[in-house]
């Protein structure tokens, strides 16, 4: 045994989705069967307006989502663009595990869901995006509102009891957004890196932002070079202002496990929280941010 387990989630739905992932971990000993696990409660989630297929749609009214899964010794996969299914978190997984790629994208992804067997669904936007959707028609304005409609993507990162390390990202991405457009959560690297050998992190936010510094991949190599979590998420959120002219618009936040089972978390503006589970227990925490 090296250490305790830890695991920490974006936002407030971390705490479910955490408790989960805890309850598999003891279950099944697997830190990859937890991160998917728990997230997956989250993409069932009727109220959830930035994950799975009740998010928000883009500007044609279709909702798309990315995910992807991560493991400590370099596994990787994702799905982009992927219309219909319910669980692209496993169908992530799915690519990983038993394809020789690491990302499978739009009707691609939605076929080698079909063909797996997972839950397609009929196309249909949910009562709550339905209401928003209209109403955003009447302006058809497209202006992120920072920690309203960029909220709630779901982020895991965790280590089990041995030092091995996991994570997963699952997103209706950005409310609006241009069809066919994919964010920071599918890119391995941006939304998501998981290294054994150092830590992890995972992002939330403006991916177009997060995307530009290459995120999740920076904050790990920073940990590699000594930096504690803490400081390498405060250093990836610096390189991401200092990418911009203007941040005024612009959120986002980045969590970060190192293989001693310490975290950290910091964002551009404030708002940004995280759950962190522990032998302790499973609590919410404010992030620092860069604004005030
Ligand atoms: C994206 N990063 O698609 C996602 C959105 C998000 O909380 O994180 N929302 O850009």
């Amino acid at each position: 045994i090296i250490g305790d387990p830890v695991l920490l989630s974006t936002w407030n739905h971390g705490i479910p989705a955490n408790e989960k992932a805890w309850q598999v971990l003891n279950e099944t000993g697997s830190i990859v069967d937890a991160v998917e696990q728990g997230v997956r409660v989250i993409e069932n989630d009727p109220d959830n307006l930035s994950v799975g297929l009740q998010g928000l749609p883009d500007r044609d009214g279709i909702v798309t989502l990315d995910a992807s899964i991560m493991k400590g010794d370099g596994s990787c996969g994702s799905v982009a663009f992927v219309r219909q299914v319910k669980h692209p978190i496993s169908l992530a997984r799915l690519v990983m595990d038993e394809t020789p790629h690491v990302m499978i994208a739009g009707e691609g992804a939605r076929k080698l869901a079909a063909e797996n067997g997972f839950e397609l669904q009929e196309e249909e936007l949910s009562p709550r995006a339905e209401e928003a959707y209209e109403k955003w028609l009447e302006q058809s304005e497209y202006k992120p509102v920072i920690n309203i409609e960029n909220h709630d993507t779901i982020g895991m990162i965790g280590i089990d009891g041995n030092g091995k390390m996991a994570g997963s990202c699952t997103t209706s991405g950005l409310a609006y957004k241009m069809h066919g457009r994919v964010g920071d959560s599918p890119i391995i690297g941006a939304g998501l890196y998981v290294d054994d050998e150092v830590g992890a992190a995972t992002a939330t936010g403006l991916g177009e932002s997060i995307i530009r510094i290459c995120g999740s991949f920076l904050i790990v190599e920073l940990m590699r070079q000594g930096r504690t979590p803490q400081e390498a998420c405060e250093e990836a959120v610096r390189r991401l202002i200092s990418k911009h002219d203007n941040v005024d618009d612009i959120q986002a936040g980045f969590l970060a496990l190192n293989k001693d089972g310490e975290a950290g978390a910091y964002a551009v503006q404030p708002g940004f929280n995280y759950a962190l589970h522990n032998r302790a227990g499973n609590e919410l925490v404010d992030s620092g941010s860069m604004r005030s």
